[in-house]
């Protein structure tokens, strides 16, 4: 086993309090994870992954660092990726899913702010996050108000390059994201250094294209009526996209889908026959967040999707690769970022018609509504969302939580609840 202490102390980090969030990890994964029956072989990677979660890929940031590589932070599924590869740079997720982070945050954010803020703040503050510390800058957006104001304090640490989101979908609004990719884009090159070219945009519009095509790959597995994987290994593997290299991603996740394809042939499922099916919508479940998933399948019920930014919103749409120029790959990066449907748009109408189009694909018996506790945004489409669904006949349930695990037994007992409807 290697020992990254070395690494954790050049990069300044609270050795003593980081022990502490390190005991925690493999206990919460092993109860959630390893008592899974049937996993697929291909699954060891992404369990490396996570159990080194704060090793294997900061060391080879910190390597590439050496060599002059730089690494861009990022929070959101807006801010696209391609544009910081073609310059040379590479782009990592980073935020906290962790209830470790959330009283450190609160240090400096009202308690009535997301956990998703408030451990992202508080990963960067308590110093416990080699992503947060390895960072040359972080790229934020204007999506939430709670994100938007705490750009302004992560900027005391890191400088923080804010890309301006529309916050309305007409041809304008198009045209005015392209001009933000363009400014991020002279951003990424005076940050790296290297200028960006045709070719060095057009590689890696196709290397993250390509990590979307084996996400909706595996994700394609979840809408046969015998999933071979199951719900929580999804969701990790979602998680995982946002850290790992991307090349290497892919080419992990294509195999692991050539073992499900072998299973599927095989008759091999994770679920008893019959079981119910779930489709969570709502905000995302960011590592080390898992607990809906495994109370849903504790009780034999299967996850079979997500629309969420650690979901289908992440990989549903691609960039069209036929483009010749800069200027035409830009308006394509535009025109796919857009279609993502986060709830900081207005009206936001594609979003229900995606929920209910990923039921029928999915095969869903029912939906979660799942609301990260103080998300305004969320919280108050979800009124929309439990209203058009049940207009379409969809069975759906609205769950507010944090990353506590205070309110296990009362989330369980409402999933229970909701379960009891759909077995009728
Ligand atoms: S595209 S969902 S990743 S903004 S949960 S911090 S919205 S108060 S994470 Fe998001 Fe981009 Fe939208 Fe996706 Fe604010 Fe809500 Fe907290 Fe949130």
């Amino acid at each position: 086993m290697v020992d990254y202490r070395k690494m954790w102390q050049d990069l300044n980090m609270d050795i003593e309090a980081h022990d502490q969030l390190c005991k925690v990890l493999p206990q919460a994964f092993g109860d959630v994870y390893l008592s899974q029956k049937n996993q697929p072989e291909g699954m060891a990677y992404y369990t490396t992954a996570v159990l080194n979660i704060h090793g294997i890929r900061p060391a080879e940031l910190v390597e590439a660092q050496k060599s002059g590589t730089k690494i861009f932070g990022t929070f959101c599924v807006y801010v696209p990726d391609e544009i910081i590869f073609a310059a040379g740079g590479i782009a990592t997720g980073l935020c906290g899913g962790s209830q470790f982070w959330v009283s450190s945050g609160e240090k400096v954010l009202p308690t009535n702010t997301c956990s998703l803020i408030k451990a992202s703040i508080g990963a960067r503050l308590d110093r416990t996050c080699p992503f947060f510390s390895i960072a040359d800058i972080f790229v934020g957006e204007t999506t939430c108000d709670g994100k938007k104001k705490a750009w302004e304090i992560l900027n005391k640490y890191t400088p923080v390059y804010v890309m301006n989101l529309p916050q309305q979908k007409r041809a304008k609004d198009v045209a005015n994201w392209a001009q933000e990719i363009r400014e991020f884009l002279a951003k990424a090159e005076e940050v790296t250094g290297n200028k960006v070219t045709t070719e060095s945009l057009n590689r890696a519009i196709k290397l993250v294209n390509d990590k979307r095509r084996a996400l909706q790959r595996l994700y394609s597995f979840r809408k046969l009526s015998n999933p071979p994987i199951s719900g929580k290994d999804c969701l990790l593997i979602s998680q995982i996209a946002f850290y790992d290299d991307p090349a290497r991603f892919t080419e992990m996740t294509n195999k692991l889908c050539d073992e499900l394809d072998q299973r599927v042939q095989n008759g091999v499922g994770v679920y008893a026959p019959n079981a119910k099916r779930i489709l969570f919508t709502g905000t995302p479940m960011a590592i080390p967040n898992w607990k809906l998933h495994h109370i849903v399948e504790s009780e034999s019920v299967a996850v079979v999707g997500e629309e969420t930014c650690t979901g289908i919103r992440y990989f549903d749409n691609l960039v069209d690769e036929n483009q010749t120029t800069l200027e035409g790959m830009i308006n394509a990066l535009a025109e796919r970022y857009m279609k993502i449907n986060c709830a900081c748009f207005t009206p936001n109408s594609a979003r229900i018609e995606d929920i209910k189009r990923y039921v029928r694909e999915y095969g869903a018996d029912g939906v979660i509504d799942a609301n990260l506790k103080f998300c305004t945004l969320y919280d108050i489409e979800g009124y929309t969302v439990e209203r058009a669904l049940k207009e379409a006949g969809v069975a759906v349930l609205g769950l507010e939580t944090d990353y506590s695990d205070g309110d296990f037994a009362q989330l369980r007992t409402r999933v229970e609840a909701f379960l009891e409807i759909l077995n009728v």
